[in-house]
């Protein structure tokens, strides 16, 4: 079942000046920075309030997050993540529905969560994550 938003996942060109208006602006603390190589990202993670926000910066060319970014030059939301507490009866769920997984096995993202995503064209154009702790 999913309880909450886990983190919104916010694609950037560079780690290093968005985690500088995060903290500088916006009076955020960065948690840390974690590479997740099978993604091709590295990280930065923002508690607020118990949802996170995911700062993502593409590690090579063939990320998605490059390719979300030469869409998109100056960034943006990327993608929501909804926190489960049984991913694989909830990919189930979904795929039932009719919706198109991406992974139909999770994977190990950030944090060592399993992570699935849902693709946008059947998720009412937002990329979808399922995640487990
Ligand atoms: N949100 C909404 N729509 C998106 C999107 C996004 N993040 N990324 C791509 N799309 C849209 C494209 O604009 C395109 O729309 P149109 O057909 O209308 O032009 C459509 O989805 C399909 O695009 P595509 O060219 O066929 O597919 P891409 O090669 O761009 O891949 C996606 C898109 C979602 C399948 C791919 O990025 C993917 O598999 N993502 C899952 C993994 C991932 O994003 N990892 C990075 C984050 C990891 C982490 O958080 O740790």
């Amino acid at each position: 079942m999913i309880g909450k938003i886990d983190h919104i996942g916010i694609a950037v060109k560079s780690l290093d000046e968005a985690v500088k208006y995060y903290e500088n602006a916006l009076g955020l603390k960065c948690e840390g920075i974690e590479e997740v190589a099978d993604q091709k990202v590295k990280t930065a993670f923002f508690n607020v309030g118990g949802t996170h926000v995911e700062l993502l910066e593409p590690t090579s060319a063939d990320s998605p997050i490059a390719k979300y970014l030469e869409k998109n030059p100056r960034g943006g939301i990327h993608h929501v993540a909804f926190n489960s507490n049984d991913i694989i009866a909830d990919l189930a769920k979904a795929k039932d529905a009719g919706v198109i997984l991406l992974n139909e096995t999770p994977k190990i993202g950030a944090h060592s969560k399993k992570i699935a995503f849902l693709h946008p064209k059947s998720t009412f154009g937002v990329l979808t994550e399922i995640c487990q702790d």
